[in-house]
């Protein structure tokens, strides 16, 4: 039977509202729906639409499924693997679930939230604030991804060394399955053992078993004092000597802990040349920490600094600053989410998300940067992320004067080059970032064939017609 696309748009105007279902054919521009934050993917969509509530997202799926339409699951379209927008094949529409956005319950004696999944992360952490909480997920772009893709991408950040990552922060779901059904998991307990655990199947699913509409997560106290140091080291071995003295000296008061190159802060440095001085000298890698607590902000101070001075006299560091005040520690703060827009200002590169166990990033990192540089002349390897969590930023920008349409073919080789290492040294391909239509090929060849099968099956049980965002993960 022939697909009139008309009657269809007018069919979900119906459902959700005329000003609520965009079009290119009715003039619209679609291209922020369509095409991904790096530049990267982009693909056609019959409509974007932006449901208002549960039961729009129902009835819109409803719609979909019965016509065969794909649904793309879309929050703040911050995604860094591409699995947020339409793929070519077929006809696909982008579900925008910016409209539920709404905090439903903020219950600080349970220390928890009822959010909708379109709430904006910073939003969320700034009511919890607002109650004398803190809801502790925090990356880059804060600003304007959605919990809802939160949940989607099980994304990290800067606080999984003491919060855990989005996964560790959900306590209940509600799901829109892929034929309309509403999934009720939405209970804001800390123990429930009745069976299988079903919100864990859509956490990191990248939005291809269902829609999240709402989440229950986990709220803490808030801390009343922050610290923020910048180190310098020299060596990836001498940072995860500095981890593991500075967790042993401030324990759990220790949240966030992420390397930084010397190539990454000169890259920021040229980009954002209002970038403050940091250290006297310069170090091949730096680490910028933060410790908070419950009590005042002079006992955290004191303890940060002796910690730091152990750690000097010990051998675990060379240099190091300790912000004085909040507006000095946002200033580091700045540094580390600059990296992100300076390799993007500087062109193509060639991204990676790996972890591993924390002890074999030293062997990891000192065995690929003169194996990359080999295979790659002249290649800038711009390293950084999570130390702590094991997760680094391994990316790849182009030699000077290679133009980035060249070195984006250049992606295959460089991805085989340090994932099958990665692999061989049993870690991740992608520790937070997710799968999407950038590793889909990636996850074919590195998970094992039981892994592949047990996934599909799952896609399979829940989504047989495949209505939920094709061409991504699997
Ligand atoms: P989108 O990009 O819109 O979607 C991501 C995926 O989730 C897609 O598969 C989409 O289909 C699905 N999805 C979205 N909403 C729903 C829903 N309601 N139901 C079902 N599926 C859904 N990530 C990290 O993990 N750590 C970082 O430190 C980090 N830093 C970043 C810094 C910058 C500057 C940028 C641009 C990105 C960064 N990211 C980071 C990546 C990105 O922000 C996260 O992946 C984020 O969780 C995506 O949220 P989003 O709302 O933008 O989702
Ligand atoms: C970060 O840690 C993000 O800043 C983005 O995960 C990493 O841009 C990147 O490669
Ligand atoms: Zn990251």
């Amino acid at each position: 039977m022939s697909f009139d696309s008309q009657a269809w748009l007018a069919e979900a105007r119906a459902l959700i509202g005329e000003a609520h279902v965009l079009s290119a054919d009715c003039g619209d521009d679609l291209s922020a729906y369509t095409r991904d934050w790096r530049n990267k993917f982009e693909g056609p969509a019959l409509a974007v639409l932006r449901p208002a509530d549960t039961g729009e997202v129902q009835a819109i799926v409803r719609l979909a499924a019965r016509t065969d339409v794909a649904l793309v699951p879309q929050g703040g379209n911050t995604g860094m693997c591409g699995a947020s927008v339409p793929t070519a094949g077929g006809r696909q529409a982008v579900l925008q679930l910016g409209r539920l956005n709404r905090i439903l319950e903020l219950d600080p004696e349970n220390n928890t939230a009822t959010v909708e999944a379109g709430c904006i992360l910073q939003t969320l952490q700034e009511q919890a604030a607002a109650a004398g909480r803190l809801f502790p997920l925090s990356l880059g772009a804060e600003g304007s991804c959605q919990i809802g893709g939160n949940i989607a991408t099980n994304a990290g950040g800067v606080q999984v060394l003491r919060y855990g990552n989005m996964r560790d922060l959900v306590l209940g779901l509600e799901v829109v399955l892929p034929d309309g059904e509403r999934l009720d998991l939405l209970r804001g307990l800390r123990k429930d053992n009745t069976g299988y655990d079903l919100k864990q199947l859509f956490i990191g699913a990248e939005g291809t078993l269902g829609i999240i509409t709402a989440a229950t997560v986990k709220l803490f106290p808030a801390p009343g004092a922050e610290a923020v140091a910048f180190a310098g080291v020299s060596s990836i071995a001498q940072a995860v000597q500095l981890l593991g003295a500075m967790r042993g000296r401030l324990g759990e008061r220790i949240t966030a802990f992420e390397v930084i190159s010397g190539a990454a802060v000169d890259l920021v440095r040229h980009y954002f040349p209002d970038t403050p001085p940091l250290l006297e000298g310069a170090c091949p890698w730096y680490v910028l920490m933060e410790a908070s607590d419950g009590g005042s902000d002079e006992a955290l101070h004191e303890a940060m600094q002796t910690a730091l001075m152990a750690c000097l006299e010990d051998g675990c560091l060379q240099d190091v600053v300790l912000a004085g005040n909040l507006a000095q520690g946002q200033a580091l703060w700045m540094l580390r989410e600059n990296i992100t827009h300076a390799q993007q200002m500087d062109g193509g590169n060639i991204k990676h998300d790996i972890s591993l166990p924390i002890s074999r990033i030293p062997a990891f990192v000192e065995q690929m940067l003169p194996r990359l540089q080999q295979a790659f002349p002249g290649v800038r390897p711009i390293v950084y992320g999570h130390l702590g969590d094991g997760n680094l930023h391994f990316n790849v920008s182009a030699p000077r004067g290679v133009a980035p349409a060249a070195w984006q073919r250049e992606t295959d080789a460089v991805n085989t080059l340090l994932h099958d290492v990665v692999v061989a040294m049993r870690g991740s391909i992608s520790a937070e970032h997710g799968i999407g239509q950038l590793k889909r090929h990636e996850l074919a060849l590195y998970k094992t064939p039981a892994e592949l099968d047990v996934m599909r099956r799952i896609k399979q049980a829940l989504d047989p017609q495949g209505v939920m965002n094709p061409g991504k993960v699997l």
